[in-house]
């Protein structure tokens, strides 16, 4: 017989003897206060109920529990915590079981460790994700996770918050059993009776110690784990932490562990990175609330998309559609760029399946999807092209003209360029309000922004299906307005500006490049100009040897493609600093009669980075960019501005605009009229305002 008891957010069904208890807190199961309190009551009574036998811990909704709700973080624990929680369902005298699907994440995947037994449908999905939150599993998951699947794998999990899939779960003895997508109740509940029925040992987690055998006798694995991901790590506090933590694991008893635990967790939220970390979190989560636009529209359907030009940009933008299964038709002016670009995506695809990223099957998949052409009325069924051609006005003009007339009516037509005006491009076919900007970023099947720019024209029929194709593609769509350089681009620019304008007073690019990769870029302006080429907008019939770009050019240094450019590259594209570029440099300001003088860290810091603030602070007076946190959205997705900074925007807050306000009038009154500090920036300050709070909804 079934009874049920309705408790808000947890309710309690009882099949016989087996208590089922359900929470449903949209929109993922965050173990809120009240969440936590609701189970926490509904468990002590399940205990001392002498006719429930079993008891399973199941969610509604799209999702297990996805962790602590983390508006909660920042504030004071309430109780009873998550790992009171915990300790209450480990020391239950019956079983509890964790019946999984979605996701099981941070302090959901803690609780259902300190359940007896779990169980996971195949789609399901569970790992401690705190450290890309600047924290770590605070609730025991860094002293039970080690304990079940060994410590290195621990360590991968947890140092980089990787969440592994149901049957990877279980190989690792994460999960006890796999059921099907649609009945996971059903199968816990037999999972729960054949418990009973054979009276089942309760499995403690925190009694085991089998899995971390190997670790205490090889304790070199921590300095080798820190040794391996050093690089990846550089700047961030949480993960050294993280690796402490599960140290404790091995090396101290269980209820030491959990104390080592907790003074580490407050060690790190101390600091600074995890409120950034967190910012970032629910920044990315605002992009798709646009001001004006509904969100209950019917969704429209793409099924063709078509791209034009197979080079790398539009090779990387059609492996995004294709590998969703979306058919792409290439369009080429010759049949031998076509076929390079096509070999360059196969190959693509073949080496992620050797590396064993993705199947064969969807490899071949995916190359299935793709077809070239020489001819645009190829093009003329799709639903959305989009063009990816050199930066040249009147070539993309021609070439949306030509696809006004030839791609059928209702279809949107996207330029990726990444700086020119796409109202201007727009005016060249006869459907301004169907044509958007879709710029990607290099490399395009790889990096996870775009910036879809808007014009005046737009409607939301074209606007909301393209953010929502965005994200189906798994990109990071941010809406921005049309500008020269959109938002991303414009502002970067300020630090490449400076950048050159510093090697004219004496820095050498290594110089400024090593600072800003201090800072926490992965990259400084002159190796990134090397990467994606110094010819880019250089001619050489036009070229007076006026600027270094033009004499670096002139010499065939026009970066990584020729083995040099600022720097001197090795057949592994291995960047040295140049001799021949320092005398370059050394001769173009001696015939200036420019003396060099030392320019330190902080001056740099100062000239590349604070009038990045002050652009963006332009950006968002003129309503380019919908939010500040937008910006810090772009800034950190498409040009790697440090994460644990939260954005260009937090990270001026952090600083104070006081600050960046008095550094900015200082560089007006050197470098003058561009360095006047934006008029937002002067409001803010005399009134004691956050820039990264600002939005223009
Ligand atoms: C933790 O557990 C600490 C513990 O160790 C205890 C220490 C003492 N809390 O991403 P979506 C919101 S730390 C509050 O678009 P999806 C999100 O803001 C936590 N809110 O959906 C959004 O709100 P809105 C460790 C949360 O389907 C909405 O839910 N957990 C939380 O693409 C939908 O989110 C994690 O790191 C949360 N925990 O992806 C998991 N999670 O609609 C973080 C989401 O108002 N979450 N929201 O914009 C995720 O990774 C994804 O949200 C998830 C769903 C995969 C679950």
């Amino acid at each position: 017989m079934t009874q049920s008891a309705s408790n808000e957010l947890v309710s309690l069904i009882l099949h016989g003897d087996i208590a089922v208890l359900s929470t449903d807190s949209p929109p993922v199961n965050a173990l809120s206060l009240a969440v936590r309190q609701q189970l926490y009551t509904q468990l002590q009574q399940l205990m001392a109920d002498n006719s429930v036998h079993a008891v399973i811990l199941i969610c509604e909704g799209r999702t297990f529990f996805a962790g602590a709700d983390i508006k909660e973080l920042g504030a004071p624990p309430v109780s009873p915590k998550i790992s009171e929680l915990n300790a209450l369902i480990e020391d239950s005298p019956k079983p509890v079981i964790a019946a999984i699907h979605g996701n099981a994440l941070g302090g959901g995947l803690e609780l259902a460790l300190s359940c007896h037994y779990r169980i996971a449908t195949q789609s399901a999905r569970c790992g401690l994700t705190e450290v890309t939150l600047g924290i770590l599993p605070g609730a025991g998951g860094t002293q039970r996770l080690p304990r079940v699947v060994g410590v290195a794998k621990a360590l991968d999990m947890i140092c980089f918050g990787k969440r592994i899939g149901a049957q990877e779960c279980q190989a690792n003895g994460l999960v006890d059993a796999i059921a099907a997508d649609d009945s996971l109740l059903d199968a816990a509940l037999d999972f729960a009776r054949t418990l009973v029925a054979e009276d089942r040992p309760l499995l403690r987690v925190r009694e085991r110690r089998d899995h971390l055998r190997e670790a205490e006798e090889n304790p070199a694995v921590f300095q080798q784990f820190r040794t391996a991901n050093a690089k990846k790590f550089k700047g961030l506090v949480a993960p050294e932490i993280n690796i402490q933590a599960v140290e404790a694991a091995v090396s101290l008893p269980f209820d030491e562990g959990l104390k080592k635990e907790k003074e580490l967790y407050t060690q790190l939220v101390a600091g600074p990175q995890p409120a950034a970390l967190q910012y970032a979190f629910f920044a990315e989560r605002q992009i798709d609330k646009i001001p004006g636009l509904p969100t209950d529209m019917a969704p429209k359907e793409f099924s063709k998309i078509g791209v034009v030009g197979a080079g790398t940009m539009g090779g990387g933008i059609a492996m995004n559609f294709a590998s969703i299964g979306l058919p792409v038709t290439l369009l080429e002016t010759s049949q031998e760029a076509l076929d390079r670009g096509l070999g360059v995506i196969r190959r693509h695809y073949e080496s992620s399946a050797s590396k064993g990223r993705i199947s064969d099957a969807q490899a071949q998949a995916a190359i299935g999807h793709l077809r070239g052409t020489l001819d645009i009325a190829d093009l003329a069924e799709c639903d959305l092209v989009i063009e990816a051609v050199f930066e040249n006005m009147a070539v993309k003009k021609d070439i949306f003209a030509r696809l006004d007339k030839t791609v059928k009516a209702g279809a949107i037509l996207a330029t990726n360029t990444s700086f020119l005006d796409v109202e201007e491009i727009a005016s060249a076919t006869r459907r301004p309000d169907a044509v958007v900007g879709m710029h990607f970023f290099s490399p395009a099947n790889i990096m996870k922004l775009v910036e879809v720019v808007r014009t005046p024209q737009n409607s939301p029929q074209v606007i909301a299906p393209l953010l929502a194709l965005g994200k189906r593609i798994g990109k990071i769509p941010v809406l921005v307005g049309n500008g020269y350089g959109f938002v991303g681009n414009r502002i970067i620019n300020q630090r490449k500006l400076q950048g050159q304008a510093l090697l004219l007073e004496g820095a050498m690019p290594w110089d400024v490049d090593r600072v800003l990769t201090d800072f926490g870029f992965p990259m400084g302006p002159f190796a990134m100009s090397d990467m994606a080429g110094l010819d880019i907008g250089w001619s050489v019939e036009q070229s007076r040897g006026e600027t270094i770009r033009d004499i670096l050019c002139e010499q065939d240094r026009r970066g990584q493609k020729t083995g040099a450019g600022y720097y001197d590259y090795d057949a592994n594209r291995r960047a040295t600093p140049s001799p021949l570029t320092e005398k370059i440099i050394g001769d173009f300001l001696a015939e200036k009669n420019i003396k060099p003088r030392q320019i330190g860290t902080e001056e740099i810091i100062e000239r590349c980075i604070y009038p990045m603030i002050n652009e963006a602070c332009k950006v968002l007076e003129e309503g380019v960019a919908i939010r500040a946190s937008d910006i810090d959205v772009i800034m950190v997705n498409g040009y790697g501005f440090p994460r644990y900074c939260g954005g260009l925007m937090y990270f001026a807050d952090q600083v104070g605009l006081s600050k960046v306000l008095a550094i900015m009038q200082k560089l007006e009154s050197e470098l003058g009229e561009t360095m006047k500090p934006a008029a937002l920036l002067e409001k803010l300050v005399s009134e004691g305002g956050k820039l990264h709070k600002i939005t223009n909804g």
